[in-house]
């Protein structure tokens, strides 16, 4: 079978590839940049060959392993109930692996062609705090790079790096454009890179906070990881191999601060929205989206649904889903109320794909990082405002449930999490009671900060809804939360 390459491609890409040149250096170069921006950019080039990406893995070259030998060209295959397209995406020039190539990737950055550099580098690779947001300066990768300036391993050490590499040979200043699903991703790249560079050098500081632009960005597109089967269903439906193709969902959604530094691509043309203030949007994803996916991953991983699109035809997790936007995250948004429901409603649908093979283990990973903007956020607003919690204390109870490591039939479970082994001592520790886990896991403040767990309705909540998980188990525990009843003692 023929492998994907420039020379083999079926069809010739709608821009002239040889006259694309670099003007994004992208870091994490993963599976959903790859169904998100690098498809926008791939839809700009046709109009302005300025923008080519070179993309950098920062924790493994598996990424450029399989796609080097492809001249970095792929398969993004979009699936829904009515079938798949396949489409090659040509926007990325080059792959490299940052624990190699540290040299070639540092030399990009200092690039005056590059203009951007943005990140997917999921919430554990900004090495801070997520309860608060700030850097974390005893992160083993903060550590390295305050003792080894010149060959960061972490993406704030890069930037900063790159930008006293600009700002020293007259360079225009970069835009650092966080893809992440954080809160306010700008403004917490902008204070962890800046607090970083304080560290080092307090004019390098105060050159960024003047010069540097961090547009903050939401982004949407459900892409569940590659799998061998999705490698043979490409090769079926095309006729060539591609050692990494990309699955995800007709839909895509990609909201930018008009904020950058030495001009940006006309990100427009190529459907994304760009406004002066996104919070309001990345508030609306993080909190239903975000927010739903993490509650359905562990509740339905406790109840055997190894897909979301299984736990979401569960008409008792249907019914939670549907309550945790409706009742609990809508009323904490400042948006159009009718807007809210639409969204909701297509939510539904996108999680209903048939199409789409969403792990709820994939969603699952990292909670640690992941529950304070996707649930704490939202709880808090609902406790200062005096209202109830049941399904979003019920999503933080399942993740308690979850990170003991033992599923409900006595099985392990693999966690995968920074903070797995200190959430598993501290479950060994409690056993199955409810009320020990809640204090043990409630005391970890890079988590849950100061003032929740110092929140009695807050504590009392979850603790009642994991000793139900305990004794009743997730599919009983969601049946009874789901409609409106406490689970019995
Ligand atoms: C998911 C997200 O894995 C996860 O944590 O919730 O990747 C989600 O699919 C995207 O944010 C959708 O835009």
């Amino acid at each position: 079978m023929t492998r994907l390459t420039a020379a083999t491609l079926p069809a010739p890409l709608p821009y002239d590839r040889t006259a694309v040149t670099p003007g994004i250096v992208h870091l994490g170069i993963g599976a959903f940049h790859r169904a998100h921006m690098a498809v926008y950019v791939d839809d700009l080039l046709p109009r302005d060959p300025r923008w080519g990406i070179i993309g950098a893995s920062l924790r493994r070259p598996d990424t450029r392993d399989a796609l080097a030998p492809q001249d970095c060209l792929y398969t993004v295959a979009i699936r829904d109930a009515s079938g798949t397209t396949n489409r090659v995406i040509g926007s990325i020039l080059d792959i490299l692996d940052a624990g190699t190539q540290r040299d070639e990737l540092i030399a990009y950055l200092a690039d005056p062609r590059i203009r951007i550099v943005s990140l997917t580098v999921t919430e554990k690779g900004y090495c801070h705090d997520p309860a608060t947001g700030r850097l974390d300066p005893s992160h083993p990768d903060i550590v390295h790079d305050l003792a080894n300036p010149k060959a960061p391993v972490s993406a704030p050490g890069l930037i900063v790096l790159a930008t006293s590499l600009r700002r020293a040979l007259g360079v225009e200043p970069l835009t650092v454009m966080s893809c992440d699903n954080l809160p306010s991703n700008g403004k917490t790249a902008r204070r962890i890179v800046t607090a970083l560079a304080a560290l080092h050098d307090a004019d390098l500081a105060a050159y960024i906070e003047r010069n540097v632009a961090f547009p903050s960005t939401m982004v949407d597109r459900i892409v569940p990881a590659t799998t061998d089967a999705d490698r043979e269903a490409v090769r079926a439906a095309t006729g060539y191999d591609d050692a990494w193709p990309i699955m995800t969902e007709p839909f895509t959604q990609w909201v930018i601060e008009d904020s950058f530094a030495s001009g940006r691509p006309a990100f427009e043309l190529a459907g994304a929205q760009m406004v002066d203030d996104v919070e309001p949007f990345e508030l609306m994803k993080l909190r239903m989206l975000n927010g739903s996916h993490s509650t359905m991953a562990y509740l339905g991983y406790l109840s055997g649904y190894q897909y979301v699109n299984e736990a979401i035809a569960d008409p008792a997790i249907h019914r939670l889903i549907h309550g945790l936007m409706t009742e609990e995250a809508m009323p904490t948004l400042p948006m159009d109320k009718a807007v809210l429901a639409a969204y909701r409603d297509q939510l539904l649908s996108r999680f209903a794909n048939p199409a789409l093979r969403h792990r709820t283990w994939q969603i699952a990973m990292d909670g640690s990082q992941k529950l304070p903007q996707r649930l704490l956020g939202t709880i808090s607003d609902r406790l200062t405002a005096g209202q109830p919690i049941p399904r979003l204390a019920l999503g933080v109870a399942a993740w308690m449930r979850y990170v003991t490591g033992i599923d409900e039939q006595g099985n392990a479970i693999e966690v995968r999490d920074p903070l797995a082994a200190r959430c598993r001592a501290i479950a060994d520790a409690a056993g199955r009671d409810a009320g020990r886990l809640v204090d043990g896991l409630l005391a970890i403040t890079e988590i849950f900060g100061i003032a929740l767990p110092a929140n009695d309705s807050f504590r009392l909540t979850v603790t009642g809804h994991l000793a139900a998980l305990f004794k009743h188990g997730a599919r009983a525990t969601v049946a009874a939360i789901a409609s409106g009843r406490a689970p019995s003692a």
